[in-house]
């Protein structure tokens, strides 16, 4: 399975969508799920560009990384890492949660100011 899951993630890379699509490479994010909470609680990230941001549970129990206001859901095993995309963003303020542990709490910020100066 894990050997699967590598070849899917090489395909959904951004050289594979390079060679396939031509839109820009999505900008790499990370964000880690602790026992104390998200890493970093607030993730600054470029408005007008898709993300794509590592989500890490680093934690023993099953996490779901959900935000209302990015329409996303999605459940990361113990140990485990998913890709969560987004964007393209609008400036302003999103947030997200762990909605099995829902004192866990974070948000995004986008903003212009972080895209300028990135390739
Ligand atoms: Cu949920």
């Amino acid at each position: 399975m894990r050997r699967f899951q590598l070849a899917a993630l090489l395909l959904a890379s951004p050289a594979a969508a390079g060679l396939f699509g031509g839109a820009p490479a999505p900008t790499a994010a990370r964000l880690d799920i602790l026992d104390s909470g998200f890493s970093p609680r607030t993730l600054i990230l470029p408005s007008g560009r898709k993300v794509r941001i590592t989500v890490a549970n680093k934690t023993s129990r099953a996490a779901e990384f959900e935000s209302f206001s990015l329409h996303r859901e999605q459940i990361v095993a113990p140990g485990g890492e998913i890709p969560v995309f987004v964007g393209p963003l609008k400036a302003g303020r999103y947030d997200f949660f762990d909605d099995f542990s829902r004192g866990r709490t974070g948000e995004i910020v986008a903003s212009t100011a972080t895209a300028a100066g990135k390739p």
